[in-house]
């Protein structure tokens, strides 16, 4: 028999900077190149909250939030092929076709073939949405393709990342984004190397697995920068070799004293926090010649950075990252083997286990800076 529309709890954002509703809504059978997955577990980042916070140019209302997750294929559209139900699986907001011209090249994790309909909030099949609410018959859009505050979502297949069913799945939904983000724009972005400085700015879940990826990599020296102190216990325990707090140097930008402290600057930087200021600093912060400052941080809309071009031309890059550089469908269950192999860390980085109804709190949790990663049970 075709899959029915199932009927379920899911988290619904009716405006910005309010808190979420939940309701009970009708998620539509997956139609060709979709999948349905029952969701077993989702992380809240920081992300989800700019979104709700209204800041993001493509933060459409109402949706279901949520791209950190993972969970069982329950079933499967026509033409369906890499995933089947029963399958483990992570949906990926950054979704790998190995078809368009980005998941071709090697220069990029980024894939076109559906972007433009996540951005909209629609799957690409017919332009819809397959969220009802069943109360009201309100269409709700998803986001990111992936809307994971909700115990049954619906993605494109090329958004499913299938993994072994021997991993706990409640660790695992860490990798659909801020460990495999941090990670990968230590490893394939910047690709630093054995010896390096390095500076990380913001000591959330995405600058500690910054610092993880540094620790692998061999830097020699990593400064983690927080203007919250309590976030430098994790970052030691992470492998900082120093934290600085910029509001114990007030007056004096935190470039100018990281500066010093290295001897003319790091190697490599990292802002983890999505502020156009910092960012400035991370890069001023990076030695003249070679240093390379990462972009992973999400700023609102209208933001803009800046600094001197001659900060440029005497040799500094500015990048940036999405998803660490990870090409979504192949690497994630890359990454969930090394996960099995102890080689990196994801329970550290959950410091709240709660329940599907907690999500309200975990937000509140996140804006107070008392949680990295705070895990549902769905
Ligand atoms: P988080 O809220 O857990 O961590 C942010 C940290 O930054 C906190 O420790 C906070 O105290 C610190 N901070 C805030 N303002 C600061 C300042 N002015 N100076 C120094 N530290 C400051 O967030 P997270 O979930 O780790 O996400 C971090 C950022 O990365 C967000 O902007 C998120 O949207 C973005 N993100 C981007 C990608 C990507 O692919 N590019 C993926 C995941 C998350
Ligand atoms: N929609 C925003 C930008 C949001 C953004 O930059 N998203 C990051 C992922 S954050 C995950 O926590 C990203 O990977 N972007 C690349 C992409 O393809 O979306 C805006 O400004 O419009
Ligand atoms: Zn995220």
């Amino acid at each position: 028999a075709p899959p029915q529309p199932i009927e379920c709890r899911a988290w619904v954002a009716y405006e910005p900077k309010k808190p979420l509703k939940l309701e009970t809504v009708i998620v539509n059978p997956p139609q060709k190149g979709e999948v349905r997955v029952k969701i077993c577990y989702m992380a809240l980042c920081h992300t989800d909250a700019y979104t709700l916070g209204g800041l993001d140019p493509e933060g459409l209302f109402p949706s279901i939030l949520g791209h950190e997750a993972s969970g069982i294929v329950e079933s499967v559209g026509e033409g369906v092929t890499s995933v089947k139900p029963g399958d483990h699986v992570i949906p990926c907001y950054q979704a790998f076709c190995d078809a368009c011209k980005f998941c071709l090249s090697r220069k990029t994790n980024l894939c076109g073939s559906v972007r433009q309909w996540t951005g909209n909030g629609v799957m690409k099949n017919d332009s819809q949405s397959r969220f009802t609410v069943k109360e009201t018959g309100k269409k709700i859009y998803h986001f990111m393709g992936t809307s994971t505050f909700a115990e049954y979502t619906v993605v494109h297949e090329v958004s499913c990342a299938k993994i072994r069913e021997d991993a706990d799945l409640e660790s695992v939904c860490l990798l659909g984004c801020g460990v495999s983000t941090g990670l990968g724009a230590v490893w394939n972005t910047a690709k630093v190397e054995s010896g390096a400085t390095a500076a990380v700015f913001g000591l959330g879940t995405v600058g500690l697995a910054c610092i993880e990826g540094l620790v692998h990599a061999g830097a020699k020296r990593i400064i983690g920068v927080d203007i919250d102190a309590k976030k430098f216990e994790a970052g030691m325990k992470w492998g900082c070799t120093e934290c600085v707090n910029p509001m114990d140097h007030e007056g004096r930008p935190i470039q100018e004293v990281i500066v010093e402290m290295t001897d003319g600057g790091v190697d490599y930087s990292f802002e983890c926090i999505g502020n156009v200021e910092v960012m400035r600093s991370a890069l001023e912060c990076c030695h003249k010649g070679w240093g390379e400052s990462i972009i992973i941080g999400v700023a609102a809309s209208g933001q803009m950075i800046q600094t001197r071009p001659f900060q440029l031309v005497t040799g500094r890059v500015w990048k940036g990252t999405a998803f660490g550089g990870f090409k979504s469908r192949v690497d994630v269950p890359k990454l969930v083997d090394r996960y099995m192999n102890k080689e990196i860390k994801l329970r550290d980085y959950i410091t709240h286990q709660m329940q599907f109804e907690d999500l309200n709190k975990a937000f509140d949790l996140l804006h107070e800076g008392k949680c990295l990663r705070a895990v549902l049970k769905a």
